[in-house]
């Protein structure tokens, strides 16, 4: 956690690009965000959002991401916006992201930028110190326990609010400026928001570095956007722009043509979704299990 390490022209650009996103919420973050009232959440708002692509492209993120990753080419994965309304009982699952993604590889950060005060009331992050080191696999719970992103070659998640002594749990208190930065191995998870009062928005952005590999798993979360990267390869193309050394004009450009040729992908993953469900349901199994928040 850095305290203070966003300036306020590059907060209030944050801001805006996520009050603007939550006004137009994309088809998958209507999806996602179905189950509580006071909880939303969106993915890919750069494509659309102009403040978003500016902070992406322009603002330091990538650098700093280039500095810690060591790495020469810094890519843009996507970004992830979480807002709990004050009395949401929405917790974020405990969950390793690298799970979800169609990705293999080590230089890869996450940066997770609260726009509000967050503490351990008004959901603020938890994680458990290390275990992006530990050898284990967790199955990928999203906060709508969403089962087609569930591989089920992998062992459930330990209810770990259960039994929190045996386990080294970090979380800090947090003012808009004061940015998390995480490694995607990292298990990490917050509460619903408590508080009665304040409300808590939050911005997650995503980097890749050279050692990525682009490996989609029948349970990866579909990405809905053009992009040329071959299976074991690089990941490339204007899904996920090169932001470092320098941009590709036409990878930016062509955020301007957002879903609608890839619309079909994400009507697919939502139906998937319910066909899973059900079948879970059907066989008695619904795993995972929920988690003590
Ligand atoms: O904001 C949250 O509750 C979840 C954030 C998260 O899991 C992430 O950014 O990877």
């Amino acid at each position: 956690m850095v305290k203070g390490l966003l300036d306020q022209n590059w907060l209030d650009l944050a801001e805006q690009g996520v009050e603007e996103a939550l006004a137009n919420t994309s088809f998958v973050g209507k999806f996602m965000s179905r189950k509580t009232s006071g909880y939303q959440m969106d993915v890919f708002a750069w494509k659309r959002i102009d403040a978003l692509r500016d902070l992406i492209y322009y603002s330091p993120f990538a650098r700093w991401a280039q500095l810690l990753m060591k790495t020469e080419e810094v890519r843009f994965f996507y970004d992830q916006i979480f807002v709990k309304e004050p009395g949401t009982d929405a917790p974020t699952p405990w969950h390793q992201d690298l799970v979800f993604w169609p990705l293999q590889g080590n230089q890869i950060c996450s940066f997770w930028i609260p726009l509000d005060p967050v503490n351990a009331e008004s959901s603020g992050l938890k994680y458990i110190k290390g275990s992006h080191k530990w050898s284990n696999r967790y199955k990928g719970i999203s906060p709508d326990y969403n089962a087609t992103m569930l591989n089920s070659d992998l062992e459930d998640v330990p209810d770990i609010n259960a039994d929190p002594g045996s386990y080294d749990i970090i979380d800090w208190d947090m003012e808009p400026g004061d940015v998390l930065i995480f490694h995607p191995l990292t298990l990490h998870g917050s509460s619903g928001n408590k508080s009665r009062k304040q409300k808590r928005r939050a911005l997650a952005l995503r980097w890749l570095g050279d050692d990525v590999r682009y490996v989609p798993t029948s349970a990866s979360m579909p990405i809905a956007y053009s992009h040329t990267s071959k299976v074991n390869g690089p990941v490339s193309g204007a899904a996920f722009p090169k932001i470092l050394p320098e941009h590709e004009s036409s990878e930016r450009n062509l955020r301007r043509f957002p879903e609608n040729g890839k619309f079909g992908v994400n009507v697919k993953a939502a139906i998937n979704n319910v066909v899973a469900s059900g079948k879970l349901f059907g066989a008695g199994k619904l795993t995972p299990k929920k988690q003590t928040w």
